[in-house]
């Protein structure tokens, strides 16, 4: 690590490369906008619109406070840096670099839970963001909050701070109502079916859990002074690397430690269901929409499942990225088939899209050798994303009376990866996943049984899919491929 190049901040701005695109922050500068949970995505998506937005509308009152939810490491990353960082960019046509300056604070909420809860409070905020990721809403098996989970049930009793996600917004909520009641937008920038109607009926879940008499009118007030619209948000953003470090080090002449690292693509499709005022996110690109559904069914359903499908077939195979497993002629035509024969005939097409260039663009995308995108990091969560992405196709091609055979390849390289926790080369495959345990003892036994232990998972498949004779033999013929190749 070089220690004499200086570390970029609000003093070093001036000690940029000369060409590089710096966000700049306005003497009017302020919170209006609290994210929860703010990852890598959050900055390389939300915050580059915001930033543009402001641009675009030349005020500087929709400045970020960005939440981390568990640990603090973006606090070290941002906090020396008064915010700023870069997003490098990188395609076949050249990597590029930007800084951003829309971050204007970042809170620890294990650390500073009430200062979490009177920004959300804050009359000055008018938006609160999330990217929390699937697992982050604490939603059991049929999509409620789950009471049984021990996060929730303490945040409920509200003797401590508050330390999951839904907790820590109902708190900020509740103390905005006893303070002035403006009125604010809850936006869900995850990867989630319907994420506004989720967060909307996740918080009416945890006010009916209250006391009555402190959860009715909470819930009243959410009601008529609070608005959840849905969002699809898409961009490419792997984890970023020392080798990403050094090359914007280069590119930019200065340190950054909080740098993000990301496709040139991006998209973000917002519901136009605002409770207050909002930045012109429209004026940097995004589209408002009176319905979402149809943008987030092509996105998750072409995109993210293909990206999954990749993900375990590739890291089965021993290909660290997915660049690399695009790069196997099976795998990118499996994913292909997967979008075009699985995913296509489910899906109705939002009026601004091409869906046979959609399908080409996500190929591409996959196939961006600048980004070192790990098929191990796609294939975290599995059990949270699976029926997000893959399993309503499954249903809805079932019911139709096809044959899902590219999801259900996906299915079953999900429960090869689980069981064989091993790459085709020997190596270690993590299992990163909020049920791991239960995953690993549903794993466990001979192979011969593995696909009717795993239909069993009753977190990830109904009844409906567990009993589908036709599922579980597509899922086993994918096994039994998956096993004979390896
Ligand atoms: C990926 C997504 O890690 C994953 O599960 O499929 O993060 C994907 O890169 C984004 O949704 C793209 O917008």
């Amino acid at each position: 690590m070089t220690t004499d190049v200086p570390r970029l901040s609000g003093a070093t701005l001036g000690r940029i490369a000369p060409g590089v695109h710096v966000g700049t922050r306005r003497p009017d500068a302020a919170v209006g906008i609290v994210h929860l949970g703010i990852g890598a995505f959050h900055r390389a998506h939300q915050a580059v619109y915001t930033e543009e937005a402001m641009a675009a509308e030349g005020v500087g009152h929709w400045g970020i406070c960005g939440v981390t939810q568990r640990s603090r490491a973006v606090v070290d990353q941002l906090g020396p840096q008064d915010g700023f960082y870069g997003v490098l960019e990188g395609s076949d046509d050249g990597v590029s670099v930007r800084v951003v300056g829309s971050v204007l604070e970042v809170v620890s909420a294990g650390e500073q839970p009430e200062l979490v809860q009177s920004r959300i409070a804050d009359e000055a905020v008018r938006v609160v963001t999330l990217t929390v990721t699937e697992k982050g809403y604490r939603r059991d098996a049929s999509g409620r909050l789950d009471l049984r989970d021990a996060g929730v049930q303490a945040d409920l009793t509200g003797t401590d701070a508050p330390v999951t996600a839904i907790g820590r917004l109902v708190r900020g909520l509740q103390e905005r109502n006893r303070r002035h009641g403006a009125s604010i937008t809850v936006l869900s920038c995850d990867n989630l079916v319907g994420n506004g109607e989720v967060v909307r009926g996740l918080v009416a879940d945890f006010c009916a859990a209250l006391p009555t008499a402190e959860g009715e009118p909470l819930r009243e007030w959410v009601a008529s002074s609070v608005s959840f619209p849905s969002s699809m948000v898409d961009r490419i953003v792997p984890a970023t690397t020392d080798d990403d470090r050094a090359q914007a080090r280069q590119l930019l002449g200065v340190r950054d430690d909080g740098l993000v690292v990301a496709e040139p693509f991006r998209q973000w499709v917002i519901e136009d269901d605002f409770a207050g005022p909002v930045p012109a996110w429209h004026r940097a690109g995004a589209t408002l929409t009176a319905d979402v559904a149809p943008y987030e069914a092509v996105k998750l359903r072409l995109l993210n499942a293909t990206h999954s499908l990749l993900a375990y077939t590739g890291a089965l195979a021993g290909y660290t990225t997915i660049a690399e497993a695009m790069r196997d002629d099976r795998l990118s035509a499996a994913a292909t088939a997967l979008m075009a024969q699985d995913a296509l005939p489910t899906l109705t097409r939002p009026d601004d899209l091409d869906l046979a260039d959609y399908q080409q663009s996500v190929l591409a995308r996959f196939a961006n050798p600048v980004l070192r995108h790990r098929t191990t990091q796609v294939a975290m969560d599995g059990s949270q994303k699976l029926p997000v992405r893959l399993l309503g196709t499954v249903r809805d091609r079932l019911r139709a009376g096809a044959e899902p055979r590219w999801a259900a390849l996906a299915v079953a390289a999900w429960m090869v990866y689980v069981a064989r926790e091993r790459d085709a080369l020997g190596r270690p495959l993590p299992l990163d996943d909020p049920l791991a345990d239960r995953l690993r003892t549903a794993a466990a036994g001979p192979e011969s049984g593995l696909v009717e232990r795993m239909l069993a998972v009753e977190e990830v498949f109904d009844p409906e899919l567990r009993d589908s004779a036709v599922f579980r033999g597509l899922i086993a013929e994918g096994v039994k491929e998956l096993l004979v190749t390896r």
